[in-house]
């Protein structure tokens, strides 16, 4: 007997011993566990450019080492081999964006850039992973969740603030990273859809939380929505 029949906690659940699944998972765990360590390194990078918030910066990258680790458990307990070439290939058109925002010492991209766009795109994908996740990852990508939302508010109060300094330079960051961090998917939706999860309805996920982090740093209601709307279509087209 499948563990699926037993232990899942719906009956949508997938066969996580399936050998599509295993593939599937395989490939999006290799896209967890990298975007994870990116984030660590992007968070020890903001660490070095805002000195006074260094020890808070440092704190939240390590959680991200954990999330990176914790999701590599997640693997070894299904016995899958996670993919990090394609992730590594998937992810670098984001990282070499942060790269350039700190070249050219814009912190602001730097942020947005992590905190609002990774941090909503991870918020988004752990949303709809935890109902089809198997019962040794659900509690672990609750845990992560929770964390995660902590990572964006960090963004969002920073910016916040600021708003009226920082609000051309959010604009044009996102402009250039949210069709990057949407095309993504296009090479995931399958693997996605495999474990369970639509890809279209993460990219609905994902406009509507950069929609509300736009609006917490101050962006207009009517502004936020024409900005995301056109990039996600834009990005999907
Ligand atoms: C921020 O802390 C980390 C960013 C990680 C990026 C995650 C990319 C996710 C792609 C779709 C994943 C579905 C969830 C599956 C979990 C094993
Ligand atoms: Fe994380
Ligand atoms: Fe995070």
């Amino acid at each position: 007997m499948s563990a699926t029949s037993c232990d899942s906690p719906s009956k949508n659940s997938p066969a996580y011993d399936g050998p599509a699944y295993r593939q599937a998972y395989g490939r999006i765990n290799g896209m967890v566990v990298v975007g994870e360590g990116l984030a660590d390194r992007h968070f020890r990078r903001l660490a070095d450019m805002l000195p006074h918030d260094r020890e808070e910066l440092l704190r939240l990258g390590a959680m991200e080492a954990r999330h990176a680790r914790d999701f590599v458990g997640c693997a070894r307990n299904l016995g899958v081999k996670a993919d990090a070439g394609l992730a590594q290939r998937l992810l670098s058109p984001l990282q070499q964006q942060f790269q350039q925002a700190e070249a050219q010492g814009d912190l602001v991209g730097c942020l947005v850039i992590q905190c609002l766009i990774i941090e909503c795109f991870a918020v988004a994908a752990y949303r709809l992973y935890l109902p089809v996740a198997d019962p040794y990852a659900a509690p672990i990508t609750a845990a992560v969740m929770a964390d995660e939302q902590e990572h964006l508010n960090y963004g969002e109060q920073w910016l916040r603030p600021r708003f009226a300094a920082v609000a051309d330079q959010v604009e044009a960051c996102a402009r250039r990273a949210v069709p990057v961090a949407l095309g993504m998917l296009q090479e995931l939706g399958s693997d996605l859809a495999t474990i369970g999860i639509d890809p279209t309805e993460l990219v609905a996920e994902f406009v509507v939380l950069f929609q509300e982090s736009l609006q917490a740093i101050g962006t207009d209601a009517g502004a936020a929505r024409q900005l995301v709307n056109r990039l996600a279509a834009r990005a999907l087209a």
